[in-house]
C-alpha cells in the first residue's frame, strides 16, 4: 500500500497546486499507467515490470514480434481481455472535469493566442481516458483497441473484443499487430507534434501516474519546466521527475485529482 499521506502537508500542497491551475490559461497533462492503477490495471514497473517472467521492454518490441508473434499477441490479448472488465476511476473523471473547466468557451475567449487551452497527453494504451469522457486525448503510444496490418494499410478499432491467437488481416490475409508504439519504434509524428506544442504553450503541466522513465514522453516534463510552466506531479511515490523540481502531490491519483479539481470550483 502507499505510504501514509501527511494530510497537513497535502492540504497545503493541494491549495498551492489549485492556485497555480487558477492562474494558468493553458494546461497540459501527461499520464502514465498509474492513473489506471485504481481501475485495477497493473502498472508496468509495479510488478517489477515483468509479465510471465518477461521484461516488458523485451516483449513490447518489433524484434520480439518477429521472433515470436504468438507470445507477443498473448501479452496483448491478455491485456485486452483485462480491459473488458475495468472502468475509469475517479482520477480519470477528475481529468474530464478539468478539461471541461479549461475548454469552456469563456476560457477560450480570454485566451487570444488561438491555442487549445487543454491537452491530455497519455502514454497509456488502455482507452480509459476516452471511456471516462475526455475529448482531446493525445495517445503517444497508440491504443490496445486498434489493430493494424503488418503488410497493408488496414487499420481498425476492434474495441476490447476477443481476437484469435494470431489475428489475420481481412484485406490481405497477412498478420495483424496491435496499433501500439513498441520500444525502438517512432511515436506517431502528428500526435507527438501536438503534444510538444501543448507542452511548450502551457503555464501548468500536470504529471500523473508515471515513473518518467520512458522517452521521449518523459522529456515533455523537462520541456514544460524549460518554458517556465508550473509542474505538478501526482504520484504516491517520488520519481526521477520529482527530483527535477515542481510541486509533489503524494498520493493515489483517484484520491488526489478529485480533491484538486474540487478546489477549483
Ligand atoms: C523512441 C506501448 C526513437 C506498448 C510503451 C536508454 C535511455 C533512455 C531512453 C532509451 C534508452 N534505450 C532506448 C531508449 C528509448 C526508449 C526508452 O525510453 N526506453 C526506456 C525503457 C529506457 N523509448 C523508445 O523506444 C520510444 N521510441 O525512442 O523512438 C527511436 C527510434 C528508433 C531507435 C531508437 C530510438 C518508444 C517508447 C514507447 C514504448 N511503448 N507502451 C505497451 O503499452 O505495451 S511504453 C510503456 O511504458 C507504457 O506506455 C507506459 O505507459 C510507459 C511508461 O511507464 P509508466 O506509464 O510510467 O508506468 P510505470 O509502471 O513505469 O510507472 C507507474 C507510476 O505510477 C509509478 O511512478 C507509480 O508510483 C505510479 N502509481 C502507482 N499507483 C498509482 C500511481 N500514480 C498515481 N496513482 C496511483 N494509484
Ligand atoms: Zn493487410
Amino acid at each position: 500500500m502507499h505510504p501514509p499521506i501527511d494530510t497537513d502537508d497535502l492540504d497545503v500542497a493541494l491549495d498551492r497546486a489549485a492556485e497555480r491551475l487558477r492562474q494558468a490559461q493553458r494546461v497540459a497533462v501527461l499520464t502514465g499507467a498509474g492513473v489506471s492503477a485504481e481501475s485495477g490495471l497493473a502498472t508496468f514497473r509495479g510488478a517489477g515490470g515483468l509479465w510471465e517472467g518477461h521484461r516488458v521492454e523485451d516483449v513490447a518490441t518489433p524484434f520480439a514480434f518477429q521472433r515470436d508473434p504468438a507470445l507477443v499477441w498473448r501479452f496483448y490479448n491478455a491485456r485486452r481481455a483485462n480491459l473488458r472488465s475495468v472502468q475509469p476511476n475517479p482520477g480519470h473523471r477528475a481529468l474530464v472535469a478539468l478539461e471541461d473547466r479549461f475548454a469552456q468557451p469563456e476560457a477560450q475567449a480570454r485566451d487570444v493566442s488561438g491555442s487549445e487551452p487543454f491537452a491530455l497527453i497519455t502514454q497509456n494504451v488502455d482507452g480509459l481516458h476516452q471511456a471516462a469522457g475526455s475529448r482531446r486525448v493525445l495517445e503517444l503510444h497508440g491504443s490496445l483497441r486498434r489493430v493494424r496490418c503488418t503488410a497493408c494499410t488496414y487499420l481498425v478499432d476492434r474495441g476490447y473484443e476477443e481476437l484469435p491467437d494470431l489475428p489475420r488481416c481481412a484485406e490481405c490475409g497477412e498478420l495483424l499487430r496491435p496499433d501500439v508504439v513498441w520500444f525502438e519504434e517512432m511515436l506517431p509524428v502528428e500526435t507527438w507534434k501536438e503534444a510538444a506544442k501543448a507542452t511548450a504553450e502551457c503555464q501548468c503541466f500536470l504529471v500523473v501516474g508515471t515513473s518518467a522513465l520512458v522517452y521521449p514522453a518523459a522529456g515533455l516534463i523537462d520541456a514544460a519546466r524549460d518554458v517556465g510552466a508550473a509542474v505538478i506531479e501526482v504520484n504516491p511515490e517520488a520519481t526521477s521527475a520529482s527530483r527535477r523540481g515542481g510541486l509533489g502531490l503524494r498520493g493515489p491519483s483517484g484520491v488526489i485529482l478529485p480533491q484538486l479539481v474540487q478546489r477549483l470550483v
